[in-house]
């Protein structure tokens, strides 16, 4: 692109003039990250044209991700990375007085998700663009992403998250590729020519208008698109100008409802409330891809006859299962085909992956409010759901039991995970023991009828953004050491465990650590003039706040350390930083709760002298993306102790593996899979198991009560949360004891105190013995490899999508 700096420097200054109308004296930090950006944009571009060239006179299949969630987070290294300018860049910005860095810093981050969902539709399209496979991301341009989380006097409290205010230079506005999302109404049906026509009426039409950004792949020319579409008032129903003067308000309060639908993200990931506007996003969207995707098709093909041959479209969790019906709909309504056929082509295009087993998350919407938003699709998860239960009567004649607990619609509710597994060709968990459960447990009955769908298709991570841009440091060392091929085979990663018995390389690595923790240790330091030390064991637990992930199981443990503390100063324990992180949802009280009281700890033994600096707790505000580049090389412990069967896979425990930081887990997820790849003594494991947490839900047997009874440390720390230990109001945290003791703990917290207490004893000797922690930091770098997304997409593309890589010269 800039094949010398010389060239660069002159291309930079010119674009500042041109764009910006100053020169470099009179250039501000963002006048400078706009100039770059746009530069980089510019040279992406040309890529991207030749790219969609390719693909439309190849013709091979597309695939096309739809997810209500893209966490992105920023892209302005990536890309300079993945179009390899990065070098060129900096040193040339570097003469010119310029710190690349802090350019990238006036980057919002794009925030359009809440958390692991989201990122891991990220980490797909940048795979699948290195892979250089034809896939696409369908999905919302938020006007407000996931709001961003302020502590104040402890509590969280959430502000919007403006994301595009100054413009996103990463975006092209498509307004000729508008489609027309139709809500509300009713169907009329009528016979032409002896076929039964199905005519939707009175309804409301809605614009659809594509954003697209440039996914691009790492060092080859394919550069994918991402198609976010927004929402806008359809111009004829907004028009100023015939409007007389009440009308004219009319049509601007008309005008807000219609861009509310993609105007907010809806910040809750574990909990689902049947929002209206919910279900008018998920369709929005839905609608608009697949109408899009179709209209491509045929302006190639001509029909939409071998549809399922050249297009795949895979659903990230049910938010996007309107994609069967609206098909279907599509196929039958507009392309005349008979329903036989329009379903054999539906349901070999979808495919779907399960993202959690909690049945508060698992999505229902009321029928009543299906059918008034959108009739014609309605009719139709009707007739899916009629014909699906009278394919199940047949199987199972008088197994009325079985097929209500299958059934799509049923007690006035639509289904959404049965109307994604009925829809699709293929069903995947997300780690094994996810999968596993799902077909033993969750999806027993659809797994029984047809397990031919089932499979497992472990998450991953991309090692470009994890480990090449957030830890530079380590990145060089790695290449410095087997060479530069694992950023392409991130597989070859493995030849590090030849280094892991070198103390030379060791020492190196714990050098990078170092370095890395004083940086956050330094940043830390700044915001929340907090010291800590660098040489103190960094335990990081960040991740949406949630009663199953356990943040509170993390407390108790500082809480049991804190009181050891007290009585005894001089208790010879390794000094560790606690470092937490995550957003809870607005309406979760508990989780709420749950940050006041990390903050109110933090506080307490922050301050407390007596205990020197042998504990200090922080938790950092706003949790996301670009906070996590910076907070998961500094880890040492990565903190994944979710209850064992809850969390589905987890990603974050990838992103701290390959960091170097030793996981301490329980059995669940894809820890699971990372306990196999690094051997069971590089990894740090407690609590109870899958099996046993099961069973307890199944024949019961546990007494939270007896753990505190038997437990002094358990009675001390319960008694903590409601005697005034704490300078807050007295019933602050008594929510606390009662869901633990008076509602029996549902996720064994009380249960696994002593053994994640016994882990994190284990904890701190390894640490004191560099040698072993050394070894231990290798051997989950080296294995790391598999946990690249590249790796899962591959799964996918072989075993679900059967689409092939497309090279564009
Ligand atoms: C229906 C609505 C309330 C809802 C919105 C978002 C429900 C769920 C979600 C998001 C779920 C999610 O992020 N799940 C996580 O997906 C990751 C990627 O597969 C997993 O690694 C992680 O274990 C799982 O909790």
């Amino acid at each position: 692109m800039f094949q010398s700096k010389e060239r660069f420097k002159q291309a930079f200054l010119e674009k500042l003039q041109t764009l910006r109308g100053v020169t470099l004296e009179g250039a501000s930090d963002s006048d400078k990250y706009i100039a770059l950006s746009n530069l980089v944009r510019e040279y992406i571009s040309k890529n991207w044209a030749a790219t969609n060239n390719t693909y439309l006179e190849r013709g091979e299949k597309q695939i096309y991700y739809f997810s209500i969630e893209f966490l992105l987070g920023r892209l302005l290294h990536s890309n300079l990375l993945n179009i390899d300018q990065n070098h060129v860049v900096r040193d040339a910005l570097q003469e010119l007085d310029i710190d690349l860095a802090r350019l990238e810093e006036k980057e919002p981050d794009a925030g359009l998700g809440n958390g692991g969902l989201g990122r891991l539709a990220a980490c797909f399209l940048d795979s699948m663009a290195s892979l250089n496979l034809p896939g696409h991301g369908c999905g919302i341009r938020y006007k407000y992403g996931l709001f961003e989380q302020k502590i104040v006097n402890g509590y969280q409290v959430e502000l919007p998250d403006n994301w595009l205010q100054d413009g996103n230079v990463w975006e092209y506005r498509k307004p000729e590729k508008s489609v027309e999302v139709r809500f509300g109404g009713y169907v009329r049906e009528a016979v032409a020519e002896g076929v039964r026509l199905f005519i939707h009426e009175g309804y409301e039409a809605i614009r659809a208008v594509p954003y697209d950004m440039p996914v691009v792949g790492y060092q080859n020319k394919t550069v994918n698109t991402l198609r976010l579409w927004s929402a806008e008032a359809a111009p004829q129903d907004f028009d100023f100008s015939s409007f007389n003067r009440g009308e004219y308000l009319k049509a601007i309060e008309y005008k807000y409802s219609v861009e509310a639908i993609s105007e907010i993200l809806y910040p809750d990931d574990s909990y689902q409330e049947g929002q209206k506007l919910r279900l008018k996003q998920q369709y929005f969207f839905v609608s608009a891809g697949i109408q899009s995707i179709v209209r491509r098709y045929k302006r190639k093909n001509g029909s939409v006859y071998d549809f399922e041959d050249k297009i795949a479209i895979h659903i990230n969790d049910t938010h996007p299962a309107l994609a069967v019906p609206e098909l279907m709909r599509i196929l039958m309504d507009d392309e005349g085909l008979g329903w036989d056929e329009a379903w054999r082509i539906t349901s070999n295009t979808i495919s779907y992956t399960n993202h959690t087993v909690l049945p508060e998350a698992l999505e229902k919407w009321p029928v009543e409010m299906f059918k008034e938003l959108l009739p014609r699709i309605y009719m139709i998860v009707h007739e899916i759901n009629e014909r699906f239960c009278r394919e199940l009567w047949d199987k199972y004649p008088g197994d009325w039991d079985r097929i209500a607990r299958m059934a799509i619609v049923a007690n006035g509710y639509v289904h959404m995970a049965h109307l994604a597994i009925v829809g699709s060709d293929h069903v995947n968990g997300v780690a094994h023991i996810h999968t596993e459960i799902l077909k033993k447990q969750v999806m027993r009955n659809f797994y029984e009828l047809s397990p031919h769908k089932f499979s497992n298709k472990t998450n991953g991570i991309t090692h470009r953004r994890w480990l090449l841009k957030a830890n530079p440091l380590l990145a060089k060392l790695i290449t410095d050491t087997i060479g530069a091929s694992w950023i392409t085979f991130p597989g070859d990663l493995v030849r590090l465990e030849h280094y892991a018995g070198d103390a030379a390389w060791r020492d190196n690595v714990r050098k990078v650590k170092l370095a890395n923790k004083n940086r956050l240790a330094q940043y830390i330091k700044r915001k929340y003039d907090i010291t800590i030390n660098p040489a103190s064991i960094f335990d990081v637990h960040v991740k949406r706040i949630h009663a199953y992930k356990r943040q509170l199981l993390n407390v108790f443990h500082i809480m049991d350390l804190y009181n050891r503390l007290r009585v005894n100063p001089d208790l010879d324990v390794m000094p560790r930083t606690f470092i937490f992180g995550g957003k809870s949802a607005p309406g979760y009280f508990m989780a709420k709760r749950t940050i006041k009281l990390i903050n109110t700890l933090a506080e307490m033994v922050n301050q407390d002298q007596s205990i020197g600096d042998k504990l200090k707790v922080v938790f950092m505000e706003n949790y996301g993306v670009s906070l996590a580049e910076m907070i998961i090389p500094a880890a040492d412990i990565s903190e994944q102790i979710s209850t064992a069967s809850k969390e589905a896979s987890g990603t974050g425990n990838m992103k701290f593996m390959m960091n170097g930081a030793i996981t301490l887990g329980t059995l669940d997820g894809a820890n699971i899979e990372i306990r196999n790849a690094v051997g069971a003594e590089n990894f740090i494991s407690f609590g109870l198991t899958a099996e046993q947490v099961l069973s307890y839900y199944a024949h019961g047997g546990y007494n939270a009560w007896d753990v505190y009874n038997s437990d002094e440390r358990i009675q001390v720390i319960m008694d903590q949360l409601v005697n005034l230990f704490f300078p807050v109001a007295k019933e602050e945290f008594r929510t606390f004891y009662d869901t633990l003791l008076h509602s029996n703990d549902e996720f064994f917290v009380l249960q696994d105190f002593a053994s994640y207490v016994e882990a994190q004893n284990r904890v701190s000797k390894l640490y004191q013995n560099e040698e072993a922690w050394g070894r231990m930091a290798a051997a989950n770098i080296a294995h790391s490899g598999q946990f690249s997304s590249d790796k899962t997409i591959m799964e996918y593309a072989i075993g679900i999508w059967n689409v092939k890589p497309v090279v564009v010269k």
